[in-house]
């Protein structure tokens, strides 16, 4: 639709970025045929990480190796698969991959319209621990544990909380009315896509209404706050930084 007076929810700033559905622009990334692929978030922005939404059509598919990346793939909408060294795993909404780098993968959508959501990071090795094996889940089998010991902000953790992974995935829901317990400001960043509802984020010193299918990028100590607002629950899914050393 034609915005008449150029108005946007959309904001980049040095510390903090939220991209709309409005705003959106695809763009071609190698490897991806028969693909829809929009960077949300990127070192482009400042991002020491990437974040992207990739639709695939019925003979839509992306393929070649990770390298010294890994991937993070959650499935929005529609169906699919993910092969990796060639052994194929089908995937629904809600079914998340984790790929280490150094795996041959292969991306194909099997439905009109295959919409992943997927995370990637240069893998950064530590000498005590191999890198991780590749994982395969449904959000349905990871229990949602109450935030700080609130019943109504739910945390699903999507990954081993162990020391192989430098990377977290989790998906935060609230009930109406349900806030983070308190302005958080910490050394990790964050790559957020909020899945349904809506709310208000404060993100630095600023407060943004957001919904489903805004993006948000949270450099390292962006002072970062949400309450959760109307008649449903507000569910995001989100990227962090983890278990390495700072410097
Ligand atoms: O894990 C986190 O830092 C999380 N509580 N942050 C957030 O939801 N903005
Ligand atoms: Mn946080």
């Amino acid at each position: 639709m034609t915005e008449l007076f150029g108005a946007t929810r959309n904001v980049v700033k040095d510390r903090y970025s939220l991209l709309t559905p409005a705003g959106f622009v695809t763009s071609y990334l190698p490897g991806w045929e028969k693909a829809t692929c929009i960077v949300l978030i990127s070192p482009a922005m400042g991002a020491r990480f990437c974040q992207f939404l990739i639709t695939l059509g019925k003979d839509g598919h992306g393929r070649g190796n990770t390298g010294a990346t890994e991937y993070f793939a959650y499935l929005l909408e529609g169906t699919g698969s993910l092969a990796l060294n060639d052994k194929k795993h089908r995937l629904e909404p809600g079914s998340y991959a984790y790929v280490p780098p150094g795996q041959d993968i292969h991306f194909q959508g099997s439905s009109d319209e295959a919409k992943f959501l997927i995370f990637q990071k240069p893998y950064q090795p530590l000498a005590s621990v191999g890198k991780p094996e590749p994982i395969f889940g449904h959000e349905r089998e990871v229990k949602g544990q109450p935030f700080l010991g609130n019943e109504d902000a739910r945390l699903q953790v999507l990954l081993p909380d162990n020391p192989a992974f430098d990377l977290a995935v989790n998906i935060f829901t609230y009930q109406p009315g349900a806030t983070l317990p308190f302005v958080e400001t910490h050394v990790m960043e964050h790559g957020l896509l909020m899945l349904s509802g809506q709310g208000v984020y404060r993100l630095d010193a600023d407060y943004h209404p957001v919904r489903a299918g805004d993006a948000i990028w949270m450099a390292p100590y962006c002072p970062q706050w949400f309450v959760a607002m109307g008649k449903t629950p507000a569910r995001y899914i989100y990227y962090k930084d983890v278990n390495r050393d700072p410097m």
